[in-house]
């Protein structure tokens, strides 16, 4: 089923190079890019994004991790993109993670773990929306899609 996740590259990612090792993966998986931006998150948008862990022990360093630089806010589309994606990050703790995932190959620290994705249709659809306006999600043809689907 076509499905649409966000995902986003957090800072860490940023600040240490990895945006294009993370980007050619998803490129390379057959993802299709439909919307991506550079942005420093305003405070109350990460804590809207990050709502649920409201309360929690790890809220505020996580809400400060996720607004000190520049994050890469995307959406990905795909059949079953949503759990591809989740696979492909891995494990919240990177320590838990599989190797050939995001996490399990470049990160040690669940504060530190590169890369968010939504985890289910619900949750793409209000990320999806939080982050992007209706005019930034593009939708076309790729040629090459005739060999990534039978
Ligand atoms: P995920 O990012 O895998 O969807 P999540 O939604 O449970 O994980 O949590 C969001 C982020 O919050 C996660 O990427 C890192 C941080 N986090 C989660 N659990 C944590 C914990 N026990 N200690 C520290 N940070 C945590
Ligand atoms: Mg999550």
């Amino acid at each position: 089923m076509m499905e649409r996740t966000y995902v986003m590259i957090k800072p860490d990612a940023m600040q240490r190079g990895l945006m294009g090792d993370i980007l050619s993966r998803f490129e390379a998986r057959g993802l299709k890019p439909v919307a991506v931006k550079l942005m420093r998150i305003p405070r109350e948008l990460a804590e809207r994004h990050y709502g649920e862990h409201k309360g929690k022990s790890f809220f505020d360093p996580l809400i400060e991790y996720i607004t000190s630089g520049p994050c890469l806010c995307m959406v990905w589309e795909g059949d079953n993109a949503i759990q591809a994606c989740r696979q492909m990050m891995g494990k919240t703790n990177p320590q838990d993670a599989a190797p050939g995932t995001v996490r399990g190959d470049l990160a040690l620290q669940t504060g530190r773990n590169l890369i968010h994705g939504s985890d289910s249709p619900e949750s793409a659809r209000r990320e999806i929306e939080l982050f992007f306006n209706d005019y930034e999600l593009v939708t076309y043809e790729r040629t090459m899609d005739i060999w990534m689907y039978e």
